[in-house]
């Protein structure tokens, strides 16, 4: 174990008081110095000062971008470009325990095929879920185009909470869309396959046995009824529905909003023509369904006698179709793009002025009839975005390296900003909504090219570069870099629109949003067996981990349930099991399982993979698991300290027992300051007081224990759990001196 000597934990304190940041070496030198140092000019300057977050700011968005096969994604704020977390969705992802403890395993298996662990996804363009249109920060979509699953983000946490497998398609497109209070997510197949699971020869049988199709995912947002106060909203299958299209290969898509709800537009192209495809939803949920693979299909029969779906052709191949934040139309990416008015598509279906049928049957509306206008905008265009100011829309040109902003109601050009790379797709925050709301667009680059990247081999990361949109000159001002993705889209919401939580109600099932069935309490620690069958209901508490010793035999099938206990923020525990590949994270309030088969005998550390406090080492214990015909020590195992091990221990008390007097003085000292200075008068600050307080009442029964294990003169346990109580008092005064240094700035004001 180890020792901790009264040095550190004094010099642990001088942190604490006086901040570990070594003075100002660099006071003298000026601005300009360092400009001429580096031979900056006042555009680097401006362009870093825009998007350097000072201490105690925040940034203004949360931008949410899928890492595309490896399944993850990453959160990453706006104008800072700083990644704040990879959240697993497809993929296993350890360091959260995602596809390794049982309950996010259990969710992964169930949606995937045949009870397989996928270890990969694609996912490239998310959507956020809205309510009224406008992006409500509770929920986010993701589909998985290589193993067609679609996944439910919750953003009260950042974590995944459903993933389901589609029933029909074999591959998905990925990417997403939401109807305007997210009653549905809209899932299509990408490219063209049999729905039965059954061979088919891709040349006699392609128009007859291949498919294409469209789904609507009724989504449901409840009340928790476990009492927690969060939502847990749920894509219901059985509630759902594929519309059956012919052997179009599908491409992007997105959902009309207002005007135009009940629309989905995408693109489709077969045998050398390509379309925008028209799908009336609000029709079709009326039709009748029958099913396949136990899923509700509408027939194309149906859907073109309820006069549902049609198609417009393109002149030339699309990249992008996204509807405008008022719903009135819909605009194409492409060298030449087309803006499409709904009301105008509208009456082509109630007057069914179709100019023919497209391969399947499909009626096509005449493109000319519907449109507004189009744009020959450059070459190689990718994407289209929109903005705040009305009829302002930016579009990409890879082949250009440059990006145009045009207004899609005159159909004229207004700007051009030549870039130094190619750019791909582009993401203007909440620019997919009825409320798009920044002065920032992200490009993304996937080459990475430039002049200002170091060399790292043949696999670079993505790139995205952030854009100032505010003023007539537009400019790039960030060079951000995503590794372990491959980006395509992104979305990003006002940051104060998304409420994360800091804990969890006590033995949270982080999955299913309630209570678990395992969930342990300090005190009730302990373990069960029936047969060859071992379940372990433990907990993790700065700084143990209870029990710390657990015996099993060889082959028995074992379960630990562990509950963080903490209700400290950010004091998450990891738990490891050497050489068992087992590993889980705990976040405060969180239980989770891991069940695993004792097929190899011996002895096992288990610990806290976590840095949670100094003392995070002292987070272990022991798993034996003894052979078969093993004739050990009945009972369980004791550690017997050695006379200089005990008396090292009641050293390390002593010195403890008087830093945490030392402590104690700082927290006195910063009471009497609020106080005096009426702290309650300041939300924020009486906020951070509470919370300080809230610490220091988690402490009492630690004191109570190092008291009674000094008294019995057991050393260990006496200076484990006094150094708890002192992580208790750091926390109470780290969060008391914020308070402090927070009331002292609004006294001056
Ligand atoms: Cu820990």
């Amino acid at each position: 174990m180890m020792l901790f000597t009264k040095r550190l934990l004094v010099f642990s304190l001088a942190i604490l008081l006086f901040g570990a940041i070594p003075q100002d070496t660099n006071a003298q030198q000026t601005l300009n110095d360092v400009k001429k140092e580096r031979g900056l000019t006042d555009t680097d300057v401006l362009a870093a000062t825009k998007t350097f977050m000072p201490r105690g700011g925040r940034d203004e968005y949360f931008g949410f971008v899928g890492t595309g096969n490896s399944g993850t994604m990453a959160v990453y704020g706006i104008p800072s470009m700083r990644i704040y977390k990879y959240v697993g969705v497809f993929s296993p992802e350890p360091w959260q325990g995602y596809g390794f403890d049982d309950e996010s395993t259990l969710m992964l298996k169930k949606g995937s095929l045949d009870n397989r662990l996928y270890k990969y996804g694609d996912m490239r363009y998310p959507a956020l879920a809205e309510t009224n249109g406008k992006y409500n920060g509770m929920y986010l979509f993701y589909s998985d185009g290589a193993n067609s699953r679609i996944a439910l983000l919750g953003l009260d946490d950042f974590e995944t909470k459903q993933v389901l497998m589609h029933p029909l398609f074999v591959n998905a497109y990925p990417g997403v869309a939401v109807t305007e209070n997210t009653e549905y997510v809209i899932q299509t197949s990408q490219y063209p396959t049999p729905w039965d699971g059954m061979a088919a020869d891709v040349n006699a049988d392609f128009d007859s046995k291949f498919k294409s199709g469209v789904t609507f995912w009724k989504f449901v947002d409840t009340e928790d009824e476990a009492g927690t106060g969060h939502h847990i909203g749920r894509m219901i299958k059985e509630e759902s529905f594929t519309l059956e299209l012919p052997p179009y290969s599908l491409d992007f898509f997105d959902a009309g909003r207002m005007g135009s709800y009940g629309y989905v537009v995408g693109l489709a192209s077969k045998g050398g023509k390509n379309y925008v495809y028209i799908v009336d939803f609000k029709t079709l949920s009326t039709l009748s369904t029958k099913p396949v693979n136990d899923f509700a299909v509408v027939s194309l029969k149906d859907a073109l006698a309820a006069n549902a779906v049609a198609m417009i052709e393109l002149p030339t191949a699309a990249k992008s179709v996204k509807v405008n934040p008022d719903g009135k139309y819909f605009i194409t990416a492409a060298d030449e793009s087309f803006v499409f008015d709904f009301a105008k598509v509208k009456d082509a279906f109630t007057n069914k002025t179709y100019t023919g049928n497209a391969d399947g049957g499909i009626p096509v509306i005449d493109n000319a009839a519907v449109k507004h206008g189009s744009i020959k905008l450059g070459n190689g265009v990718m994407d289209v975005v929109f903005e705040y100011r009305p009829g302002i829309v930016y579009s990409s040109a890879f082949n250009d390296k440059k990006v145009i902003r045009w207004n899609y109601e005159t159909m004229k050009i207004e700007d051009e900003l030549a870039l130094s790379f190619k750019p791909g797709q582009l993401m203007v925050p909440q620019g997919l909504s009825a409320e798009p709301h920044s002065n920032y667009l992200t490009v993304v680059d996937k080459e990475g090219l430039y002049d200002n990247l170091a060399e790292i081999g043949p696999v670079r990361p993505s790139y995205q570069h952030l854009i100032d949109i505010s003023s007539d000159q537009m400019s790039d001002i960030y060079t951000m870099s995503i590794p372990q993705a491959n980006l395509y889209g992104s979305v990003a919401v006002l940051r104060t629109t998304i409420k994360p939580i800091i804990r969890y109600p006590l033995g949270t099932n982080t999955r299913t949003g309630e209570i678990s069935i395992y969930k342990t309490v300090a005190g009730q620690e302990k373990i069960e067996r029936e047969g060859n069958r071992v379940h372990i209901f433990g907990t993790m508490i700065r700084s143990h981990i209870t029990p710390e010793i657990v015996e099993v035999n060889e082959g028995d099938i074992v379960t630990f349930h562990l509950t963080n206990l903490e209700r400290a923020e950010d004091e998450t525990h990891g738990f490891t099991i050497d050489t068992y590949g087992k590993h889980g994270s705990f976040e405060p309030g969180k239980t989770a399982s891991l069940t695993f088969t004792a097929d190899r005998p011996g002895v096992f550390p288990y610990y806290c993979t976590e840095f949670c406090s100094a003392l995070h080492l002292e987070m272990e214990g022991i798993l034996l698991i003894k052979p078969k015909g093993y004739k050990g020590k009945k009972g369980a195992v004791e550690i017997v300290l050695t006379d200089a091990e005990l008396q090292g221990y009641k050293k390390n008390y002593e010195d403890k027992l008087e830093v945490i007097a030392a402590t104690q003085d700082v927290i006195n000292s910063v009471v009497t300051f609020l106080k005096e200075n009426n702290y309650q008068d300041y939300p924020y600050v009486e906020a951070l007081v509470v919370d300080a307080f809230d610490q220091l009442g988690q402490a009492a029964s630690s004191k109570e224990k190092h008291e009674k294990y000094a008294a019995e003169g057991k050393w260990k346990d006496a200076f484990l759990w006094a150094e708890q109580y002192w992580q208790y008092q750091v926390k109470t005064a780290d969060v008391g001196l914020r308070a402090k240094k927070l009331l002292e700035e609004k006294i001056s004001e």
